[in-house]
């Protein structure tokens, strides 16, 4: 039976929608680093009727009543979410990452004091105190770089610097454009002259951090990991909190989630991240993450034989960064549409020290989290990478672009969008 059957019959507007979004996730290859495909079982989680529950508070305390069912499903996440990060407490109630980050920015800081981040142009995110965002109007946001833009190393000795002259309340490591491995304690020996918290963004890596190929920041000594579950993770949409060990941070992180920052926490939402943890946990996720980074080194092959400068010399992670335009005389947003007619999706993106625009930058950013959730290996991110470099080069012969798309076409056929992983 069609799995939208009621929408179809009662709203076929939305319908045509859902029926056409299938199709373009299943035809095209999705290259977006932050994007992947969920199991059935999540998303069977996600749409049910934990969606009609109101669960303010959490498992044991909450305002209002029926919650015999809530409170074990969301002790069940939170438990799975621990055991996945070596975490002494977890909040999974966060709608997202952007709600995780400022309800722990809340919960760790006064208005008016300051955050050590990334910088925005080499990696650092928005919800990193971009100054179109509110959270900047209420806290003080200080920056370090990487040192040198073609290895990817980071500066930590102007970070040192900048950390004892500003004095920061929390530094913050983590990023949404950035492939190589951060040095997590040379973070937590500056934290410690300065008085600061260790925060983690690991939005992007989550799911690189719980199969074991990225290291764990806590393993360093880091107090706090923020992160979004719908990246490498595999999860649903939203965002989580989790505390090393720390009990007083631990009781901070849920009075800013709730009540300080949200109302009801979305319930369905939280089951599908307790199904995808329950995934997480499996020894196969352990291998579907080994194989992402096999992949993105296979990309990178690619792009470095065709003499492509990628931005921190190549990755150790799900993600890879090129300076099209310096390399190929393509700019990110003509690279990003190009790529688009041939089924290839990925986003145009600033490289460190941008000179052109945020809407038609120089770079693109491209990852492998989702086809490797096809089963594609080293062989076919290679094909892709060949397709992708062919494809920039030849963005005005149409000819060519319909002979590539018919090749991403039959990739796609040979690798079919999955709905198990266990
Ligand atoms: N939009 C996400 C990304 O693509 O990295 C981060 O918020």
């Amino acid at each position: 039976m069609n799995e939208y059957q009621f929408i179809k019959d009662q709203d076929p507007e939305i319908y045509a929608t859902l029926v056409g979004e299938e199709e373009r996730e299943r035809k095209g290859v999705e290259l977006i680093p932050s994007e992947n495909y969920v199991s059935k079982a999540v998303r069977e989680a996600n749409g049910s009727v934990f969606t009609n529950k109101y669960s303010e508070g959490y498992p044991g305390r909450r305002y209002y009543g029926g919650q015999e069912f809530t409170d074990i499903m969301e002790t069940i996440t939170i438990e799975r979410a621990k055991k996945l990060f070596n975490a002494k407490y977890a909040n999974v109630q966060p709608l997202g990452g952007a709600a995780a980050n400022v309800a722990m920015y809340f919960a760790l800081m006064e208005p008016g004091d300051t955050v050590l981040g990334m910088d925005l142009s080499h990696g650092g995110h928005l919800t990193h105190g971009h100054p179109t965002t509110a959270i900047n109007k209420v806290f003080n946001f200080v920056r370090y770089k990487m040192k040198d833009v073609d290895t990817g190393e980071i500066d930590y000795e102007a970070l040192r610097q900048v950390a004892l002259e500003h004095k920061p309340k929390i530094i913050l490591a983590g990023f949404s454009a950035y492939s190589r491995e951060l040095d997590y304690e040379k973070f937590v020996a500056i934290a410690k002259e300065v008085g600061a918290y260790t925060v983690a963004d690991m939005a992007h890596i989550a799911g690189l951090i719980a199969g074991g190929v990225a290291k764990n920041p806590f393993d360093a000594g880091f107090d706090v990991i923020t992160t979004t579950t719908h990246k490498t993770l595999r999860g649903p949409r939203g965002g989580m909190i989790l505390i090393r060990e720390n009990e007083d941070i631990a009781k901070r992180i849920n009075k800013a989630v709730f009540p300080g920052m949200q109302g009801g926490p979305h319930m369905n939402t939280i089951a599908g991240k307790g199904v995808a943890f329950g995934e997480a946990l499996t020894p196969a996720f352990k291998v579907y993450v080994a194989q992402i980074l096999k992949n993105t080194k296979a990309m990178e092959v690619v792009f470095k034989a065709h003499d492509v400068r990628l931005l921190c010399g190549g990755t150790d992670n799900h993600l890879l960064l090129a300076d099209v335009f310096g390399s190929l005389g393509i700019t990110g947003q003509e690279a990003e549409t190009v790529l688009d007619e041939v089924g290839i999706t990925l986003n145009k993106n600033m490289i460190a020290d941008e000179t052109r625009t945020a809407m038609d930058p120089s770079g693109i950013r491209f990852g492998t989290p989702a086809m490797t959730t096809r089963g594609m290996k080293e062989r076919e991110a290679t094909k892709l990478a060949e397709i992708m470099i062919t494809t920039m080069q030849a963005k005005d012969d149409s000819a060519k672009k319909v002979e590539l798309q018919r090749e991403v076409q039959t990739l796609c056929e040979a690798f079919p969008v999955p709905e198990k992983f266990v």
